[in-house]
């Protein structure tokens, strides 16, 4: 089913009770050429994250892709996943959640001093465009909002289970609005990012496209990526998967 979600924010919204996967009907509809598009959905049968991993996303859950066409460079891409990072944290705070950002992509909720985690989020954000311009750029939140943690993954967390049950209507309302801010104003994300992150100060492992490297995080420079302290000397990473070992 396909209904208007009855939201006054800056993207026109497509609902489905149940669907696949927002962000491959987000891709449908950026190839046929909409732009400003927000795709809801209670429930996916098949989300994914990075990689072709699977993604659970139950009933209850806030699961929205957002199509964009901005004029940038393919190589500012990555902000857009970290603007969806800075919103998805900010409003999860308004909602009386601990959350904090894991780089690149994660919203997570820390346990105890060590920089261990659950996550509350995570963020698929998919692209086409020419070698100096984007055509379209999707980011894909999935926010486990009104959902048992037994329901998920064991390394996850749900705002049910750190605040209790949200108004999942204002939430994406605001989610949406802090998004827009945020990409009309691209110098303003790492700043905002920085301030939430929980990954700088920690000694991390990651995992890159080019193999392994273990250092201190120090820095994420204006485009997004992860400035790591090794024996070697410094290594700039633009995507990966990353690990917090210990705090430095
Ligand atoms: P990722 O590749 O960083 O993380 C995927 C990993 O996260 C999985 O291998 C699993 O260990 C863990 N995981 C799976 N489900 C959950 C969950 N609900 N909560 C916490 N951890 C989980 C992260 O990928 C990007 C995920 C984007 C999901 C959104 S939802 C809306 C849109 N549609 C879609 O199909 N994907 C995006």
């Amino acid at each position: 089913s396909t209904v208007e979600y009855g939201l006054e924010v800056p993207f026109s919204i497509e609902y489905h009770d149940s669907i696949g996967s927002t962000n491959e009907r987000a891709r449908e509809l950026a190839t046929d050429g909409a732009t400003d598009v927000a795709v809801l959905a209670d429930e996916q049968t098949g989300g994914h994250g990075r990689l072709e991993r699977p993604w659970s996303a139950p009933s209850g859950g806030i699961w929205v892709s957002i199509v964009c066409r901005p004029s940038i460079a393919p190589a500012r891409a990555p902000l857009y996943t970290l603007a969806g990072a800075v919103a998805t944290t900010r409003v999860a705070r308004e909602a009386g959640v601990d959350a904090h950002i894991k780089w690149p992509n994660d919203v997570v909720v820390p346990v105890g001093e060590a920089g261990d985690y659950r996550k509350l989020t995570g963020i698929l954000t998919e692209m086409e465009g020419e070698t100096d311009r984007v055509d379209w750029i999707i980011p894909g939140i999935g926010v486990n909002a009104n959902i048992d943690a037994d329901a998920l993954p064991p390394e996850a967390t749900s705002i049910r289970e750190e605040a209790g049950d949200v108004d999942r209507r204002r939430f994406v309302q605001r989610l949406l609005e802090a998004f827009d801010a945020l990409r009309t104003d691209l110098e303003a994300i790492v700043p905002a990012w920085r301030e939430h992150a929980l990954t700088l100060g920690q000694r991390v492992r990651v995992e890159r496209p080019a193999g392994e490297i273990v250092g201190d995080a120090v820095e994420v420079t204006p485009t997004g990526a992860l400035v790591v302290e090794t024996e070697d000397g410094r290594e700039t990473v633009s995507a990966g998967d990353c690990e917090h070992l210990r705090p430095v």
